[in-house]
């Protein structure tokens, strides 16, 4: 099993004659004001969680934007700063974008155009040629700002993510026998009949096989990859060796799933303050002798939102007599905002449980509470802790975390753990209950049936989904993804 410790080991013993730098759209830590005075806060997810350590066990440096407020009132004039800013032991470099970077970068060619080309949700990806212009010019400003703190010498560089598939090309332009690249596609990888449409696709597969290693989370998200290669580019592949060879660069193709720190969670979930926070959220949202359902999500039109809100009416359309016996908690993060396609299906969301909570109310009693609003890691843990069935219904995602934390958190080994089968989560947890969700009457008679498992089918589903994540945590994500980099050697 990985832990943090064999993780920050490795870096500290292979790694000690180079640099290692972590590069990511979204920064480890964010400086603010609060109160007319400068703060600072930690960022969430998984990616954190596993490098944070690894970053401060090796003295590396983390190229990220700074989007918060109060960030380059803290940096030097190369915007560098020190963190974790209460432990100061690596470097994040913040780089600076204007509004219409970030508008172009960021919400358009990344998320108006790659995510939806990305996700199968039958969303038309917008193309727009100031965008993409804005989205390489960005890729470019973080190729210098990486190539600046390279310097002379030689790093192992691992990029996260979407926002940066040129970003590998333009660094083994100027470096490639100093630099040695693996990235992560954390969003799944289309089949080849949806990729072909994007009028860059040519630039965005010669940046990704700028890389040596590129991983993404499913075995089925690598073939699309290597499929969308052979019909696109002039290039040699390997299939049992999962390379594509294009002139003299060889990248790896590998399946990596993302997890969570199920360690760090298991024991978080179990302390004193969450059973606190637990007596708090009964309270607060008049849980006492109801069953709980439970969702969390950024809203986004990935997530299956609507699908689940319909199947939990369908649900009550056939099986009247659960009125009054269970409140469903819709947990939502307001994200992408300034997008229309967001602020639509936001609209819609809000209808939808004004609609069903009119419908099927009794006395008093609504099906439905929709809260809006980010929570804290413990808020998170007490909600999964409290509730009965937590049900993950995106049309597809790469991974889902949402999923893994919950498992995480029930050291009970009570719960369900309702789970759509177009996520990368399912392929390791066949032990939730699998649904569909475009498929409204099954995911409704998937709702009746998890009302009915009884309680040793409950602890004996939880306790083989919890001897998954046991083993594969995030440490095991970041060690697999950092022994495989470290097996390549510079080029003299
Ligand atoms: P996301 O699409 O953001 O990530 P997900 O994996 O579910 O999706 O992670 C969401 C994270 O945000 C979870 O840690 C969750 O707890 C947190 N979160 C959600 N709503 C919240 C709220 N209201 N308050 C506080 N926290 C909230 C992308 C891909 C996924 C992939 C991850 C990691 O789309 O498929 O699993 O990256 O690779």
């Amino acid at each position: 099993m990985w832990t943090k410790k064999d993780l920050q080991q490795l870096i500290k013993e292979k790694m000690s004659d180079y640099k290692f730098i972590v590069v990511s759209n979204r920064q480890p830590y964010g400086h603010l004001f609060k109160k007319g005075k400068i703060t600072h806060q930690r960022g969430v997810g998984g990616v954190v969680t596993a490098l944070d350590p690894i970053m401060q066990a090796c003295n590396g440096i983390w190229v990220a934007y700074g989007n918060q407020e109060a960030d380059f009132l803290v940096t030097d004039e190369k915007g560098r700063v020190k963190v974790p800013p209460d432990n100061p032991s690596y470097t994040l470099r913040r780089v600076q974008l204007t509004k219409e970077e970030e508008s172009g970068y960021y919400y358009g060619f990344s998320n108006e155009a790659l995510w939806p080309l990305c996700h199968m949700a039958f969303q038309r990806p917008v193309f727009r040629n100031r965008n993409w212009e804005l989205y390489s010019n960005v890729n470019k400003k973080f190729a210098d700002a990486i190539l600046d703190e390279v310097g002379d010498g030689k790093a192992f560089v691992f990029v996260q993510d979407f926002h940066l598939a040129l970003l590998p090309r333009y660094l083994k332009e100027e470096a490639a026998s100093r630099i040695i690249l693996a990235h992560f596609w954390h969003i799944p990888w289309p089949n080849y009949e949806t990729f072909r449409i994007c009028p860059q696709k040519h630039e965005i597969l010669e940046g990704l096989l700028a890389n040596d290693l590129l991983g993404f989370h499913i075995r089925y998200h690598c073939d699309n990859f290597m499929d969308v290669i052979a019909r696109e580019m002039e290039s040699k592949i390997d299939k049992e060796r999962f390379s594509i060879t294009k002139g003299d660069h060889t990248t790896i193709v590998r399946p990596y799933p993302i997890s969570v720190d199920f360690k760090g969670i298991s024991e978080l979930a179990t302390s004193k303050e969450i059973d606190d926070l637990m007596e708090y959220f009964k309270e607060e949202y008049e849980l006492s002798g109801k069953k709980v359902l439970l969702s969390v999500d950024r809203i986004d039109y990935t997530k299956g939102i609507p699908e689940r809100l319909n199947a939990i009416d369908r649900f009550l359309d056939k099986y009247p007599e659960f009125k009054e016996k269970f409140v469903f908690l819709q947990m939502g993060q307001l994200t992408r905002i300034l997008l229309n396609k967001y602020k639509r299906l936001n609209d819609r969301i809000n209808a939808l449980v004004a609609d069903i909570n009119w419908k099927h109310s009794k006395d008093g009693w609504e099906p439905i509470t929709f809260t809006r609003r980010h929570l804290s890691l413990k808020e998170l843990l007490a909600l999964y802790r409290l509730s009965d069935i937590c049900i993950v219904s995106s049309i597809h995602d790469g991974m889902n975390l949402v999923a893994k934390e919950f498992v995480s958190a029930r050291t009970d080994k009570k719960g369900v753990l309702m789970l759509s089968q177009f996520t990368g989560a399912s392929r390791e947890l066949p032990d939730a209950v699998l649904i569909n969700p475009y498929d409204v009457e099954q995911f409704s008679e998937a709702i009746y049936q998890t009302f009915s498992l009884s309680e040793g089918e409950k602890t004996k589903r939880m306790t083989k989904m919890r001897q998954v994540l046991k083993d594969n945590n995030i440490y095991r994500w970041a060690g697999k993804i950092l022994s495989e980099l470290l097996k390549f050697e510079f080029k003299e």
